[in-house]
């Protein structure tokens, strides 16, 4: 079961690295602006996992430079999301606001509808 899971791995690795989107091309200050408002966020995440894959490749399509945390084999990083975050899933996304306010988002479609929503926000700002 281990072996399979690793070359089902293996292979959407490689099907996603050769269909991979072009990132979208900004302005240096409109870039700089994105980047600042999402510094606060990091995506908890494993490599292989094809929900994963999916927000990975919009944050790529979109240019959004989020921080990736591996929650599968950094035990530090999966303690961090199962005991903060309420449960051992992934994606989740962490959004610090400030320190008292930290938020953990679940679910792929969920993620990308947010993080789409704050490039709007943004835009409109
Ligand atoms: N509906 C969720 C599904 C996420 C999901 O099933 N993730 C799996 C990895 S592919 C998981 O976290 N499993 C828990 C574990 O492996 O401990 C989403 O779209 O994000």
């Amino acid at each position: 079961m281990e072996l399979i899971r690793y070359v089902v791995g293996r292979i959407l690795l490689l099907a996603n690295f050769l269909t991979r989107p072009k990132p979208v091309i900004r302005g240096q200050v409109e870039q700089a602006k994105i980047d600042a408002a999402m510094s606060g966020m990091s995506l908890y995440q494993f490599r292989a996992c094809p929900f994963c894959v999916k927000v990975r490749r919009h944050l790529r399509r979109r240019s959004l430079n989020i921080e990736l945390r591996d929650a599968r084999d950094n035990i530090e990083i999966k303690n961090e999301l199962v005991r903060e975050g309420g449960k051992h899933m992934v994606p989740c996304l962490r959004i610090e606001t400030d320190a008292k306010n930290i938020r953990w988002l679940y679910e792929s479609d969920d993620i990308c509808a947010f993080l789409d929503s704050e490039l709007d926000r943004l835009k409109s700002a």
